[in-house]
């Protein structure tokens, strides 16, 4: 008879209070965690994937982890393979905001707690998940648009914007353009000349800048990538068109990763908004509130700050990401 894993546990319990077994072996038992994770597709991603395998060994759990290289399809399937192997929790980080409800249903109808981080996902029924934990991407727009502002004060003619987006139909995409578009809409000198996806990667925000620069040529006043590696790939086209980064054409990124850091001290980069990846300690700390039945939050925000090209080289040995 295959005892799984919850009457393995019911046993483990009645055999230890029953002074048949030591409570050693009960506390043995490993909580065992589920991840699916987005992919590979940014130095913000290897650096959050680094940050959940180094914690969840830390926290001495069993770490089932799947990248889904980009595709709703491969996280849906990897969640419903944790659910087949009963794990304790499933996490993930929802690649797009929308498709999650039935498997979301599953993962609720098998009693297994699921936590969001990094990015949230599109539903009425907070019910299918414990707490959602990452940052306030809206937010992020916001800095950007408030730090651009305030370059442009004295601008009297057109600010010329081209925005390189993350993936279509992420969290990160739609409210960091959201964000930034609140903000520079009190000055109808910002304009939007073009706004495309580079999907987060530098080969497409290289790709797209390129197209920019093709069809729009020197209007272009500033770039808006919604991450480094976008911006740090436009940065490459933007130099092969002849142009100087962070001088003739003004650069605003986010995530504020080490290649963004280098890019600010080489002086091609102006600005980057934080967006720590650093969510493992936090993650492994929700788990085990839950498995020791501690409600939690329903949304845990990561703090975050701004750093312009002038503080990068002071701030760039403190970084951890
Ligand atoms: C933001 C995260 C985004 C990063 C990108 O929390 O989801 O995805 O900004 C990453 O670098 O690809």
């Amino acid at each position: 008879m295959k005892l799984n894993r919850r009457t393995l546990n019911i046993a483990l319990a009645a055999a230890s209070l029953g002074g048949l077994l030591p409570a050693t072996a009960l506390a043995q038992k490993k909580i065992v965690l589920g991840f699916s994770q987005v992919g590979a597709e940014s130095e913000w991603r290897t650096a959050n994937t680094e940050s959940i395998k180094a914690s969840a060994k830390e926290a001495g759990f069993e770490l089932k982890f799947s990248d889904a290289q980009q595709k709703q399809e491969n996280q849906i399937k990897a969640i419903r393979s944790f659910i087949a192997q009963k794990v304790d929790v499933i996490a993930f980080s929802p690649v797009v905001e929308s498709g999650w409800e039935t498997v979301l249903r599953e993962a609720k109808a098998a009693k297994i707690p699921v936590v969001l981080t990094d990015r949230s996902v599109n539903t009425k029924d907070d019910t299918l998940f414990v707490t959602f934990m990452g940052s306030d991407f809206v937010e992020e727009g916001r800095k950007a648009g408030r730090w651009l502002v305030e370059k442009m004060k004295d601008q009297k003619g057109d600010v010329n914007i081209v925005e390189l987006q993350g993936t279509v139909g992420s969290a990160p995409a739609i409210d960091r353009k959201k964000g930034f578009e609140e903000i520079i809409k009190a000055d109808p000198k910002f304009k939007i000349l073009r706004s495309q996806t580079g999907d987060f990667t530098r080969a497409k925000g290289k790709e797209v800048m390129e197209a920019f620069l093709k069809a729009e040529g020197k209007k272009i006043n500033v770039l808006y990538a919604h991450n480094d590696d976008m911006a740090i790939g436009a940065i490459q086209a933007i130099e092969e068109a002849g142009l100087k980064p962070a001088k003739d054409i003004t650069i605003i990124s986010i995530d504020a990763v080490k290649g963004a850091f280098e890019a600010m001290i080489a002086g091609k980069l102006n600005v980057s908004v934080e967006c720590s990846p650093l969510l493992g300690p936090q993650l492994m700390s929700a788990v085990k509130d839950i498995k020791a039945g501690k409600p939690l939050p329903k949304r845990i925000v990561t703090e975050e700050t701004i750093f312009p090209m002038e503080v990068a080289a002071k701030e760039f040995p403190n970084r951890k990401y």
